[in-house]
């Protein structure tokens, strides 16, 4: 990485995640049962039924590939949404756990987007509406399990309650996988779409012992391989340390509760599941994801917030609107989250705060109802305060310690108002 690569995600924040594949189109129903465990459509294969015994087999699976016609997938389409919601980048599923790829590889092409019916190829037509958009590219890989070569891992615990167990690949197989498919395909895609960032997946803390394919030399190979064919891309620490990488990745929907000092990011749903699950209904609100966005800004994190395109390529209508209400909120206010830095100051209670240069953003989420916003003792004097959105001046009572302001009765926006002061 050169020593600005990471400058663009620092001041970027706010990035699109997106999970698409085979599972989307079961859509966490299969037979008629819809699956068990976890609402993670994308593992239908191992956890439909559950928990009884059963999963799919690969080659009643594989029924899907044909399935897989994406005639409303319109790249241009998502990537303005993402756009207009404000998002700075996309990092889409490239490879999911079921080794399925989503471009025209040529590493492994039998099992890949080019031999389904729609003959299209998801990921230069993502990368090229991206370009034209102005967000950078970032690919999600699946290197830790593969559940299509015959050497890839599988889940590493027991899928039924009372099995053992799943049979891991022996260490030569899980090599042959690791440079037969793993390597060629990272470095493929490198060479084919020149991607800003590759987020991998395995999950845990450091010491996850279940991890147990994930060797500091086959970690070393995948980093020294990519650093080589690309000095700029950034790689993200799931790929199973923390060592020789650019950023780190919370757990699933893991939102920490201090700053961090390192680059970091989490990703988050929308809903329960990560790729389309057509039963999921627990949609959270704007208002959620604008406070997750703004906690991890203030606490030097960004955040990744994910959609899962139906079986067909479409965005649901949920999707779009909450995508729509994040961009009418940072249409107006997204000055006082890109590119701003934490403020050296206690958090306050009522809300968030974030800084650019003499600036200092206070988002507030829960409004004063005595008319009083108190801000903390802050690293420079204040004597302006104005309502983001409206451009209404307000009063500054004091100065650097403990200062107040006067603030209306009612906020201007129910979700977050910012006041900026200076
Ligand atoms: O197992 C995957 C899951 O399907 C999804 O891709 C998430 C996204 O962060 N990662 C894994 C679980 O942590």
């Amino acid at each position: 990485m050169s020593a600005s690569s990471i400058d663009w995600f620092r001041d970027a924040k706010f990035g699109l995640f997106m999970h698409f594949g085979l599972p989307s189109n079961p859509a966490g129903v299969w037979d008629g049962k819809v699956m068990g465990r976890n609402w993670y459509a994308e593992w239908i294969r191992y956890q439909h039924n559950w928990p009884a015994p059963g999963g799919i087999s690969r080659a009643d699976y594989d029924t899907l590939i044909p399935q897989l016609t994406i005639e409303k997938f319109d790249a241009d389409f998502i990537i303005h949404e993402a756009a207009r919601a404000g998002m700075k980048y996309l990092v889409v599923t490239t490879k999911h756990h079921d080794g399925f790829a989503l471009w025209k590889t040529k590493i492994v092409p039998e099992y890949s987007i080019a031999v389904s019916p729609c003959r299209r190829d998801m990921i230069a037509e993502l990368t090229a509406a991206c370009r034209k958009y102005g967000l950078k590219v970032g690919f999600y890989y699946s290197h830790w399990l593969d559940w299509e070569h015959p050497g890839g891992g599988v889940p590493p615990w027991p899928e039924r309650p009372n099995d053992p167990p799943l049979e891991q690949p022996s260490d030569a197989m899980y090599e042959r996988y690791w440079s037969e498919k793993c390597l060629p395909q990272v470095g493929e895609l490198i060479s084919m779409f020149d991607p800003d960032l590759f987020w991998f997946d395995s999950w845990g803390s450091k010491t996850d012992t279940r991890k147990t394919q994930l060797t500091p030399d086959r970690l070393g190979r995948l980093i020294g391989l990519i650093r080589q064919r690309s000095p700029r891309v950034l790689i993200n620490s799931r790929i199973g340390t923390e060592e020789g990488v650019d950023f780190l990745s919370m757990d699933d929907n893991h939102f920490p509760d201090k700053l961090i000092g390192r680059p970091w990011e989490t990703s988050g749903t929308m809903n329960r599941s990560w790729g389309y699950h057509k039963l999921d209904f627990a949609w959270k609100s704007t208002e959620t994801f604008l406070k997750n966005l703004i906690n991890n800004v203030s606490r030097n994190g960004n955040y990744q917030l994910n959609i899962g395109p139906m079986g067909d390529g479409s965005l649901s209508a949920a999707t779009i609107k909450r995508l729509r209400e994040l961009g009418a909120w940072m249409d107006v206010n997204g000055m006082a989250i890109y590119g701003t830095r934490p403020v050296d100051a206690a958090e306050p209670t009522w809300g968030r705060l974030t800084q650019k240069g003499a600036t200092i953003y206070a988002h507030v989420f829960d409004w004063p109802t005595d008319g009083k916003l108190e801000l903390p003792k802050l690293p420079m004097s204040i004597t302006s305060a104005t309502v983001l959105e409206t451009g209404e001046p307000l009063t500054v009572l004091g100065s650097v310690d403990g200062a107040i302001v006067n603030v209306p009765p009612h906020p201007i926006d129910d979700r977050v108002t910012v006041i900026e002061l200076a």
